[in-house]
C-alpha cells in the first residue's frame, strides 16, 4: 500500500494521531493549520467589535470581516457578496428561509415540497411552517437507487406549490442531486427553490450566480472552516423584499419609538455583534481548498468511496445504501446482518477508527430504507486507502466478535434494500 497521504500533516490533529482513521468528515470535517493560524492572528491582531467604534482597531475588524465575506462568496461563486448572510450554519439559513420568508409568503391551502432525502434542518422547519399556516407538507419520493424520483416531482407540484426545498448532496447516502433538474420542475409552477448545500459546498464547485436556486445554505465547519460559521446565499431582490428574521443591535436603520426601519443588505439579516474570528477562518478555509482545487477533492474522494465500496462487498452480510460512486460525494452508508450500527462503531472505535452510528438525522429517509439506522463513513481530502483497509478490517473483526451471538433481531431481519 502506499504511503500516508501528505495532507494529514495540514491538519494538527491528525499529525499528532497517526493512527486515528478519521471517517466522519460528512459530521464535521477536520481543521487545517492555516485555518487555526488565520483565527489566532486575527485575535492576537485585529479583534474588536465591528462596525461600531470610532478606532482604528474597529475599523480593522470591520474590514476582515467585510473581507471575509467576499473571499466566501467569490469560493461560492456569488459575485453580490452582499448577499451572502453568515448565519451559524446550514440549520439556522434554513430556519431564517423558512421562517422570514416563509411566515411572509406561505398562505393556508399552498403546498410545500420537500424531499425524502432530507436531513431534518432541510424537513422540520418546512413541515412546522406548514403545519402554523395551514398548508399541505409533501415529501418527494426516491427511486428504488436512492435518488430524487424526478418523475414523481414533476406530478406532485402544481398552481399551489410555494416552495421545493431539497439537498445538494444528501448526508445519509452522499447522493448528488441534480440541482438544476430539480430548480426546472420547481420554476415550472412558480416555486421559491432553496436548496440545503452543507453536503455541497465542502465538496462541489457550487457557482451559485449560475445555479438555478433562490438559496443556497451551507456550515463552514463542514468545509475546513471553524464551527458556529456557515451561510445563506440569496438572490437580492427576494432578500430585500423579506422580513427580518431576529431583530437587535446593527440589523437597524432608524428606531423610533413606534417602529423601526432596517439596515441594507447583508446586515438586515445579522443581528447582533458578528462572528468576525470564525468568519475569518472560513475565509482561511476558501483559500485551502481552492489551493487543492474542489474537482480534485471529488475525484479524491470518489477512488475512496469505489474502494470501500468494492472492499465492503466482499463482506458477507454487507448491505449498501445509495446510488453507484459516480453518483454520490464521499460517503458510504452500511448495515452489517446481526450487528446494530451503533455496535459496529463501538468496535471501530477500538481501532481508531471514527465513522457515524446512526440515523443521521435523516429519520424520514430511515424509515423508508426500512432500517432504524446505519454505519456510515465519509471521507475527505486528508483520508487515502489506509483508512479503507482499517474500515473493513475493523468490520470483519465486528463480525467475529459477534459471531454466535444468538439469534437475529427483526430488525436485522430485513432484506437489504440497499446494493450488495
Ligand atoms: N449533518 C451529519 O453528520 P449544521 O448542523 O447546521 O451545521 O448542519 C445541518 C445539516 C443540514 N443539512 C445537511 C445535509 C447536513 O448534513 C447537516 C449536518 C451532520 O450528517 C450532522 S447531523
Amino acid at each position: 500500500m502506499s504511503t500516508r497521504n501528505p495532507r494529514r500533516a495540514d491538519f494538527p490533529l491528525l499529525a499528532a494521531n497517526p493512527q486515528l482513521h478519521y471517517l466522519d468528515s460528512a459530521a464535521t470535517s477536520q481543521k487545517p493549520r492555516v485555518v487555526l493560524d488565520a483565527m489566532r492572528a486575527y485575535y492576537e491582531r485585529d479583534n474588536a467589535n465591528p462596525h461600531r467604534g470610532a478606532y482604528a482597531l474597529s475599523a480593522r475588524a470591520t474590514d476582515r470581516y467585510h473581507d471575509a465575506r467576499e473571499r466566501v462568496a467569490a469560493f461560492l461563486g456569488a459575485s453580490d457578496a452582499d448577499c451572502l448572510v453568515f448565519t451559524r450554519g446550514t440549520t439556522e439559513s434554513l430556519n431564517l428561509v423558512a421562517t422570514a420568508w416563509g411566515h411572509a409568503n406561505v398562505r393556508e391551502g399552498d403546498e410545500i415540497v420537500v424531499t425524502a432525502l432530507e436531513h431534518h434542518a432541510n424537513f422540520v422547519p418546512w413541515q412546522q411552517l406548514a403545519l402554523a399556516r395551514g398548508a399541505r407538507f409533501l415529501v418527494c419520493p426516491l427511486t428504488s437507487d436512492h435518488r430524487v424520483d424526478l418523475e414523481a416531482l414533476r406530478a406532485m407540484v402544481g398552481t399551489r406549490t410555494k416552495v421545493v426545498a431539497f439537498n445538494h448532496v444528501s448526508n445519509a447516502l452522499g447522493t448528488l442531486n441534480p440541482v438544476n433538474e430539480i430548480a426546472q420542475v420547481a420554476r415550472s409552477v412558480g416555486a421559491l427553490v432553496v436548496c440545503d448545500g452543507a453536503q455541497g459546498a465542502p465538496h462541489l464547485r457550487v457557482g451559485f450566480d449560475a445555479l438555478d436556486v433562490d438559496f443556497y445554505a451551507f456550515s463552514g465547519h463542514k468545509m475546513c472552516g471553524p464551527m458556529g460559521i456557515g451561510g445563506l446565499l440569496g438572490r437580492r431582490a427576494i432578500l430585500e423584499a423579506m422580513p427580518p428574521y431576529q431583530f437587535g443591535g446593527d440589523m437597524i436603520e432608524f428606531v423610533r419609538d413606534e417602529d423601526s426601519t432596517w439596515n441594507a443588505l447583508p446586515h438586515k439579516f445579522e443581528a447582533g455583534t458578528p462572528n468576525v474570528g470564525d468568519a475569518v477562518g472560513l475565509a482561511a478555509a476558501c483559500d485551502y481548498l481552492d489551493a487543492l482545487g474542489l474537482e480534485s477533492v471529488l475525484e479524491h474522494e470518489r477512488t475512496l468511496v469505489r474502494l470501500a465500496m468494492d472492499r465492503l462487498r466482499e463482506v458477507d452480510g454487507v448491505c449498501l445504501y445509495g446510488p453507484s460512486p459516480s453518483e454520490r460525494s464521499g460517503v458510504v452508508s452500511f448495515t452489517m446482518a446481526g450487528i446494530h450500527p451503533h455496535d459496529l462503531a463501538t468496535i471501530f472505535d477500538q481501532d481508531g477508527v471514527c465513522i457515524r452510528a446512526g440515523q443521521h438525522c435523516a429519520q424520514p429517509l430511515m424509515r423508508r430504507l426500512g432500517v432504524s439506522a446505519t454505519a456510515r463513513a465519509s471521507f475527505y481530502v486528508y483520508n487515502d486507502e489506509h483508512d479503507v483497509e482499517a474500515l473493513v478490517a475493523s468490520l470483519r473483526r465486528a463480525k467475529e466478535v459477534f459471531a454466535g451471538g444468538g439469534e437475529l433481531l427483526p430488525d436485522e431481519l430485513v432484506p437489504c434494500r440497499g446494493a450488495r
